[in-house]
């Protein structure tokens, strides 16, 4: 049984979430308002089927998946930029991999009890942002 995700998770802490975006190119102007967003995260799961919301009063970005299949990602609203995604298991982290123009870019999330983790890198930058259980 895979670990269960599905859930509301709204954001307590987010470091050098500045440096990520840096690396992901992402202008000075828009910095500075995603900077202040508090993101809340929605999962839906069905084992290993995955529809992830990314929720601001900014904008929205949402991805679906199923473990270990390649998808096509588009980062509209973010970076905008085409990747080959992949979602794996490791025991009960979810690790991703965004092959693209990016170097070293993906995510690892993981819960402990009712918090979330959520490590984002690109290139040489990792943030790590956690999120508690609202629902
Ligand atoms: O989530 O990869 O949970 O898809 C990364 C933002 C700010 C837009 C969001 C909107 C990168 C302007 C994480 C913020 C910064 C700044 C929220 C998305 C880029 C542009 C929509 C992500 C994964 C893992 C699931």
């Amino acid at each position: 049984m895979p670990a269960n995700y599905s859930g509301t998770w709204d954001i307590v802490d987010n470091e050098n979430f500045e440096g990520y975006m840096v690396a992901l190119g992402i202008d000075f102007a828009t910095r500075k308002i995603a900077g202040m967003l508090k993101p809340q995260k929605i999962f839906e799961q069905d084992g290993d089927s995955f529809t992830v919301k990314t929720l601001t009063t900014f904008r929205n970005y949402s991805s679906s998946f199923k473990i270990g299949e390649e998808f096509e990602e588009i980062t509209k609203g973010l970076d905008n930029k085409k990747c080959q995604t992949t979602v794996n298991w490791d025991n009960d982290k979810l690790v991703c991999v965004q092959k693209g123009e990016k170097k070293n870019r993906g995510w690892t999330h993981w819960m402990e009890g009712d918090t979330l983790y959520l490590e984002l890198k690109c290139e040489d930058q990792i943030c790590k942002q956690t999120y508690k259980r609202t629902a």
